[in-house]
């Protein structure tokens, strides 16, 4: 029985996504390539460190570490430039009428983010106190799709890993989700998340009567 949701955040409650893309194509046009949204794919649910290295493995650029901690502070500097012009309609339809849903069933709400800045995030959308728990970037080790970022977070929830069911939109979430026995709804497209338990386009159209039967 599901007792516990836990969300992703870019790409499954809010479009920072699109603000990640857009900063990382900045990066890369700095040294002449053209990163597409397909290669964006990989980098998503991934840490900064390990999108910025697949971007440069994809660019054939090879640097020092010192020189990649520059570009990543770059990157998350335009990267929370975007963020901080956000505003609460951001957030994507459907998402306040399903957290409301849950609380109504008991069900417990957590985050769980690869990114370092969720939590300026979910403050600037005012969504901070709809979590039971929120665990970010800054609490782990091991970036999706390792599964101790779903771990900790049914840990902190109290709610055994087979009880939680996971909204994810990169692949990488999704194999972490499973990784950590527990059920996942994928939001985006089908061909990247179909080993997901289920795929929705987007929170708006997962079907609330499906949640204890996935
Ligand atoms: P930051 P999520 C992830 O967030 C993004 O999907 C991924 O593209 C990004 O590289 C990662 O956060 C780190 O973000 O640079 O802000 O620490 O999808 O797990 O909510
Ligand atoms: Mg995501």
């Amino acid at each position: 029985m599901i007792k516990a949701c836990i969300f992703d955040l870019d790409g499954v409650l809010v479009d920072t996504a699109h603000y990640h893309f857009l900063a990382w194509k900045r990066l890369a046009k700095e040294f002449d390539y053209e990163l597409t949204e397909e290669i964006n794919e990989e980098l998503k649910g991934v840490s900064r460190m390990k999108s910025l290295e697949i971007v440069l493995q994809h660019a054939n650029v090879s640097l020092e570490n010192q020189k990649k901690e520059l570009l990543a502070d770059r990157k998350n500097g335009w990267f929370t430039e975007y963020v901080h012009n956000m505003n609460p309609d951001e957030l994507f339809p459907g998402v306040r009428e399903l957290f409301s849903r849950l609380r109504k069933d008991n069900i417990k709400i957590g985050l769980a983010s690869s990114s370092k800045n969720a939590k300026t995030i979910i403050e600037i959308l005012g969504i901070q106190h709809e979590f039971e728990t929120v665990v970010d970037g800054t609490m782990i080790v091991h970036s999706k799709p390792d599964p101790e970022i779903f771990l900790l977070a049914a840990k902190r929830l109290g709610i055994d890993p087979a009880d939680c069911l996971v909204f994810e939109d990169a692949e990488a979430g999704v194999e972490a989700a499973l990784a950590a026995g527990m059920k996942c709804v994928g939001v985006g497209n089908f061909t990247k998340l179909k080993r997901a338990n289920r795929v929705v386009d987007s929170i708006q159209n997962f079907n609330y009567h499906d949640l204890q039967k996935l």
